[in-house]
């Protein structure tokens, strides 16, 4: 059966939710957002801290919610002990606050209803919203197995609801965070050193003396230790090298600031690794001992010169030669940044690994001021029963499309819930928690198309974004200040812990997924996988098995244990094994090589803009996170919307001032739905416009965000796919301006 399924804007809401006065920044002023943090403590006597952890973003920073006597959370600061923190939150963290305190928060269960002929949502109890939820998986599951239901989930829900969905007997979960953000580098330095970079990236930026960033603007892009550390290595002299063809902050920081042409960066790379192959300033013991096929590099990239790279990425010959000689001036205290959002342009798989073979010439891998070795602590898993082993899993969906891809590929996930899916693995139900597809996921036509056959799809989300509207039913979560989770287990230098716990009661009827997940799981006959009353108990069960206590933990918030694995970076000529087939660090990739692949990276040109066009380049900024925090009170106050980045030349061909505000048309005619207001600027080349990911809501019940600059993710229909995994190139999309409302009917 498949189910026509009509967007609905919430505010169709049968019976309205009650109004929220004020916002919370009434709670404090401007100054008090980024207030240090002792500075308060006098006026917070009355006070109870919590501890907790960031959910704004996924670093995941530990910190401490204050809440007064009336139970209402005052402030979030960050907790001293967290190496991730180190006591500081970024202007998001400190604002999370907003999510608890936004008036526009989904309230109530929903569930979609025909009336009158026109679908509509109305309010549901938690009992009916669930009760449907779970007979309509039953259904899903006799007619076409559990294994076609799936989870989509970004963030902490997805680990409650994964449990509960791989109880009921599909492991079919995905998330954005591999095949539209990372997945490409994963796999590249997999493919070199035998491991990947996780997150937190294991990079030693505090005691670095050469970084290197390209297309990764760290300083917008507000990954808090890393921004810390970087302005350490700043003030202790490191030099920054920023590859970007946009002015960014970080380039405004660096000694050298490369404003490559976009698409190019590939010929850089190799050209770096020309000079360092043939001016002989690689790490020589390094390469010698650890590495594998340095000869066949040193054949491959012989007339790849700064020349040869000066004609396609417009960064003059010099400039690539003296900053080659500044990394090997620094190595081994040298990082070439592995950057994180890197699904850029189809072939990125390939780039990641040019990073990580200049990584490795360079010796930084393993070393101080390089890479480290990170570590993070063991926690026992709560005792539940084996998981029924399902029939078949997204590898089986994927076949042999995506070798290399290692954890699920969302777009494939996308593609089988399509009417016109032809393989043996079709998708019938969605949950989706913690992520809003429709801006998140490029290429909405397939997405729209699953939308319309899928025969039912849940939301879990703390606000009525995008994706809400595809709901045939929606369940509010409370945010993360409402809440326990699992225990936060990321990697670091030393291994480390953290808790979170509520700070206040969940407003409106809002309820934490694991008690979501419990609910549905029980209606579904699985309640042996849920032996608890409250998430607190698997907690305190599985922090006694490490010598500590919820109690304990909850007064403390973090605990750092003792390395067990050894030290964080290599011993002087240590003997290590690396997990490739040769052992050794693979500067050629016999993996890539026995599926035909291109063992050493090769420069591909990319598609180029039409006369007229622009590359469409977008990228963070320091206040939001992609579209989750577009409606927080306290953060737009900082930021509301986002500007079109056009260079002087090009504002001048057109005509266009600051502030104008223009629409948006892409190569395939797709128009922005709203305007969005200019910015000339000297920052950006002349090729491209940029633009900030995450406004442009459509959705009017985001009272704030609605309308509120433009959406980058409605203009890229053009997507580049890495052959290697699946990750979704987002940056071969070109627009024009057009300066008059095109009407109605043209925005799409
Ligand atoms: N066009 C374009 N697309 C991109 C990117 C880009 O730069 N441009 N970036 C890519 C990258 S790097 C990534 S990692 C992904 C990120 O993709 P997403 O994680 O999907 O990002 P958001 O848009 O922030 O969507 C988060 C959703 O989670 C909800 N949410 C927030 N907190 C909670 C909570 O506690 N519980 C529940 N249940 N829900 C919650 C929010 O309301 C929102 O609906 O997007 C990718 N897609
Ligand atoms: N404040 C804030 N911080 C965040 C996030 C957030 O939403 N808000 N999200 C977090 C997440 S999940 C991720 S994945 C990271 C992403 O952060 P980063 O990995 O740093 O990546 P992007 O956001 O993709 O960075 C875009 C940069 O790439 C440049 N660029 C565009 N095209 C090219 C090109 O062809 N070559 C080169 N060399 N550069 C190019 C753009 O001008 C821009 O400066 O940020 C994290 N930190
Ligand atoms: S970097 Fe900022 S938003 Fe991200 S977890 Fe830390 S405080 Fe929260
Ligand atoms: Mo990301």
């Amino acid at each position: 059966m498949s189910t026509r399924r009509d967007f609905i804007k919430i505010s169709a809401l049968g019976t309205a939710g009650v109004a929220v006065a004020g916002s919370a920044l009434s709670l404090f002023d401007r100054s008090g957002l980024f207030a240090a943090d002792d500075s308060t403590q006098a006026s917070l006597k009355a006070v109870k801290r919590y501890p907790t952890y960031c959910e704004v973003c996924f670093w995941k920073c530990a910190g401490w919610t204050y809440t007064d006597a009336e139970g209402r959370i005052q402030k979030i600061i960050g907790n001293e002990d967290d190496p991730l923190c180190n006591g500081r939150l970024c202007p998001r963290g400190t604002g999370g606050i907003g999510m608890y305190y936004d008036p526009d928060r989904l309230k109530t269960p929903l569930i979609r209803v025909t009336r009158n002929g026109k679908q509509q949502f109305a309010e549901a109890t938690w009992g009916e919203a669930l009760d449907l939820v779970a007979s309509r998986m039953k259904e899903i599951a006799e007619k076409y197995g559990p294994e076609s239901m799936a989870l989509f989930n970004h963030g902490s829900p997805g680990s409650h609801l994964g449990h509960m969905l791989k109880a009921f007997g599909s492991s079919n979960i995905t998330a954005p965070s591999y095949a539209q953000c990372r997945g490409p580098r994963e796999v590249g330095f997999v493919a070199t050193f035998g491991a990947a970079v996780g997150s937190p990236e294991p990079t030693d930026i505090r005691n670095t003396k050469c970084l290197v960033l390209i297309g990764s603007h760290i300083g917008e892009n507000m990954h808090n230790g890393q921004v810390q550390e970087m302005s350490d290595a700043i003030d202790n002299g490191a030099a920054i090298i920023t590859v970007d063809p946009r002015f960014s902050t970080a380039a405004s920081k660096s000694k050298y600031w490369l404003p490559i042409k976009p698409a190019t960066d590939m010929a850089l790379l190799l050209a770096w690794i020309h000079v360092l192959v043939y001016d002989d300033l690689y790490d020589k013991d390094y390469i010698r001992q650890y590495a594998f096929g340095f000869d066949q590099l040193k054949e491959h990239v012989k007339n790849m010169t700064p020349e040869w790279a000066y004609g396609i990425t417009t960064i003059k010959p010099d400039v690539i030669r003296k900053t080659a000689w500044e990394m090997a001036k620094a190595s081994p205290a040298v990082i070439v940044h592995p950057g994180r959002h890197v699904t850029w342009y189809g072939d990125d798989t390939q780039r990641s690994r040019a990073i990580a073979i200049l990584n490795a010439l360079l010796g930084s891998w393993g070393r101080r001021g390089g890479f480290y070795y990170k570590e993070s602590a063991s926690v026992p898993k709560y005792p539940y029963p084996p998981y029924p082993k399902p029939k078949w899993n997204w590898k089986d969906m994927m076949k042999d499309k995506y070798k290399f891809a290692a954890l699920s590929v969302s777009n494939d996930f996308v593609e089988a819930s399509t009417a016109s899916y032809q393989g043996d693995h079709k998708i019938h139900g969605w949950l989706v928690a913690g992520t809003n597809l429709p801006l998140t996921m490029p290429g909405m036509p397939a997405l729209k198309e699953a939308f319309d056959s899928l025969d039912f799809i849940a939301v879990v989300d703390t606000m009525p974004m995008e994706i809400t509207g595809y709901a045939d039913v929606i369940l509010p979560e409370c945010t993360y200040l409402e809440r326990y989770d699992d225990l936060r287990k990321s990697p670091s230098r030393e291994p480390t812990i953290a808790l979170r716990m509520p700070a206040a009661k969940p407003k409106y009827d809002s309820k934490p997924a694991w008690w979501i997940a419990k609910k549905l799981g029980e209606r579904l006959g699985l309640g042996e996988y849920f032996n608890y009353e409250d998430y607190s108990e698997v907690l305190d069960w599985q922090l006694k098995k490490i010598g500590t206590s919820l109690e304990e933990m909850q007064k403390k918030g973090v605990m750092n244990l003792e390395r067990k694995y050894g030290p964080l970076y290599l011993a002087k000529g240590e003997d290590v094994k690396f997990n490739t087939n040769t052992g050794k660090i693979e500067l050629y990739a016999t993996d890539f090589a026995a599926e035909g692949f291109d063992p050493i990276p090769v420069y591909t040109k990319h598609e180029e803009p039409e006369k007229g066009y622009y590359r469409l380049i977008y990228g963070r900024t320091p206040p939001h996170t992609f579209s989750r925090t577009a409606n927080n009170p306290n953060l737009t106050d900082l930021q509301k919307e986002n500007h079109l980045w056009v260079n002087p030349k090009v504002a001048k061909l057109w005509d266009l001032r600051p502030g104008d505000k223009v629409w948006l048309k892409n190569q395939d005619d797709v128009v922005s739905e709203f305007p969005i207001k200019v910015r000339v600027t000297e920052r950006i080349r002349w090729d491209s416009i940029y633009m900030v990911h995450g406004f442009g809501h459509s959705d009017k019940k985001l009272s704030r965000a609605y309308g509120k600059g433009a959406s980058d993710s409605h203009l890229i229909t053009n997507i580049k796919i890495d052959p290697l995994m699946g990750g979704t190139g987002m940056r071969s999309n070109f627009v024009t301006f057009l300066k008059e409302d095109p009407g109605k009917e043209v925005r799409s």
